[in-house]
């Protein structure tokens, strides 16, 4: 497993953390997704061999928030 914390802007409250967090989750390789509302960090561990950066990345952009 790999973890890694990416900025996301455009989060504003509880629904939002929900909204990404579940987005994230839905995908094979993703283990785990916590969003801090407070420092706009989600921090996501995740199977490298099952997903990259990239894609962990478009999954937020497609659910409207910015990374
Ligand atoms: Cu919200």
């Amino acid at each position: 497993m790999a973890t890694t914390v990416l900025n996301v802007g455009g989060m504003s409250c509880n629904h939002c953390k929900m909204a990404v967090e579940k987005a994230l989750k839905t995908l094979d390789g993703v283990q785990n997704a916590n969003v801090d509302l407070d420092t706009k960090k989600v921090s996501i561990e995740y199977n490298p061999a099952g997903i990259d950066e990239a894609g962990l990345k478009k999954v937020i952009a497609d659910a409207g928030y910015d990374v």
